[in-house]
C-alpha cells in the first residue's frame, strides 16, 4: 500500500446491510414481491406513479430507524486523515456515510433525502412523502419525484468520477454485486490506468475476477482493518 496518494472508493448496499438496509440482490432483494429493476425505471413511475411513490417513501422512513455502522464510521476517519486525494462514490441513496461525516462523498445513483421537481427541474430537500405530490418549494407545481436515478437514466457525477479514475493510485470497491453498470465497470478504468484494486465483500461479486485483491467478510470488520492499514503507511 506503500505510495498511495489517489484514492477512489465506490460503496454498494452491503457496506449499509449491517446498519439493518435491505441489499437489492440478497434473498430479502424483493420489495412487496416486486423486483426493484420493475419498479427504479422511468416506465414504472409512468405506468405507477403512486407503486413508486410508495416503495421510496417506505425506504425514505426507514432512514430514521437505522445508524451508522462501522464500516461508515471508518470512511468518514479515512475522509477526515487521508492527505491526498479521496473520493467516495456511492451506489447506495441512503444517507449513512453523511451521517458518518464523510465530505468527500458522492451519490451517484442520488438521494431518498432529495426531490426532484418535473416542471422545473430544481432539486430540494424531499418531504417525508411524496406520495400525495406535494407542491415544488420552487415553483410550486406539484411534479416532485424521487431524486433517484432509475435504470435507463444517466447517474450522476459520471464526469467527476472519471476523472478520479483516471488519477487513481488505488480503487477499493466494498459491498456491491458488480450488477450494475456503468458503476461495475469502474474497476477496469482504474485499472487500465495503473490502479492497485481491492475488493472488500461479503461474497465474490460479478466482478472479482477484475481485482488485484478480494477480501471476503462483513463490511464492518474489513473496513476499518483497511482504513488503519492504509493509515499507517
Ligand atoms: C445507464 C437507484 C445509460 C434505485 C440504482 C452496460 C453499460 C451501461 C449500462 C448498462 C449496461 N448493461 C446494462 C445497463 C443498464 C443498467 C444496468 O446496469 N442494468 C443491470 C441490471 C444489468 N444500468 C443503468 O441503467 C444505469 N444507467 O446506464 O444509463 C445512459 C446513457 C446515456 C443516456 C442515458 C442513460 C443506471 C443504473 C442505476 C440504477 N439505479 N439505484 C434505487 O436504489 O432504488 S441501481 C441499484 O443497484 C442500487 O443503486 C444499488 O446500489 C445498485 C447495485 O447494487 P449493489 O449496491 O451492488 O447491491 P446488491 O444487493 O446487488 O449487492 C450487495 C453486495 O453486498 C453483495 O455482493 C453482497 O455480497 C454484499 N454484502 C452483503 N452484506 C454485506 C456485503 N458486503 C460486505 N458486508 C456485508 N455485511
Amino acid at each position: 500500500m506503500r505510495d498511495i496518494s489517489n484514492i477512489v472508493i465506490l460503496t454498494g448496499a452491503g457496506i449499509s446491510a449491517e446498519s439493518g438496509l435491505a441489499t437489492f440482490r440478497g434473498p430479502e432483494g424483493l420489495w412487496e414481491g416486486h423486483r426493484v429493476e420493475d419498479v427504479a425505471t422511468p416506465g414504472a413511475f409512468v405506468a405507477d406513479p403512486h407503486l413508486v411513490q410508495r416503495f421510496y417513501d417506505a425506504r425514505r422512513a426507514n432512514l430514521a430507524t437505522v445508524e451508522p455502522n462501522a464500516a461508515h464510521e471508518a470512511l468518514a476517519r479515512l475522509d477526515a486523515e487521508w492527505k491526498g486525494e479521496l473520493l467516495i462514490v456511492t451506489q447506495n441513496v441512503d444517507d449513512l456515510h453523511e451521517r458518518a461525516g464523510a465530505k468527500r462523498l458522492l451519490h451517484m445513483h442520488g438521494e431518498l433525502k432529495s426531490a426532484w421537481c418535473l416542471a422545473c427541474d430544481t432539486r430540494s430537500p424531499s418531504p417525508d412523502t411524496l406520495l400525495d405530490f406535494p407542491p415544488c418549494p420552487d415553483c410550486g407545481q406539484k411534479y416532485l419525484r424521487p431524486d433517484i436515478v432509475w435504470f435507463g437514466e444517466m447517474p450522476y457525477g459520471m464526469d467527476d468520477i472519471e476523472l478520479a479514475l483516471m488519477d487513481a493510485d488505488l480503487f477499493v470497491s466494498i459491498g456491491t454485486s458488480g450488477a450494475v453498470y456503468p458503476a461495475a465497470g469502474f474497476v477496469q478504468t482504474a485499472k487500465y490506468r495503473g490502479a492497485r484494486t481491492l475488493e472488500l465483500n461479503l461474497d465474490p461479486s460479478q466482478g472479482s475476477i477484475y481485482f488485484d485483491e478480494s477480501r471476503m467478510g462483513p463490511a464492518s470488520e474489513l473496513v476499518p482493518a483497511f482504513v488503519e492499514e492504509i493509515l499507517g503507511t
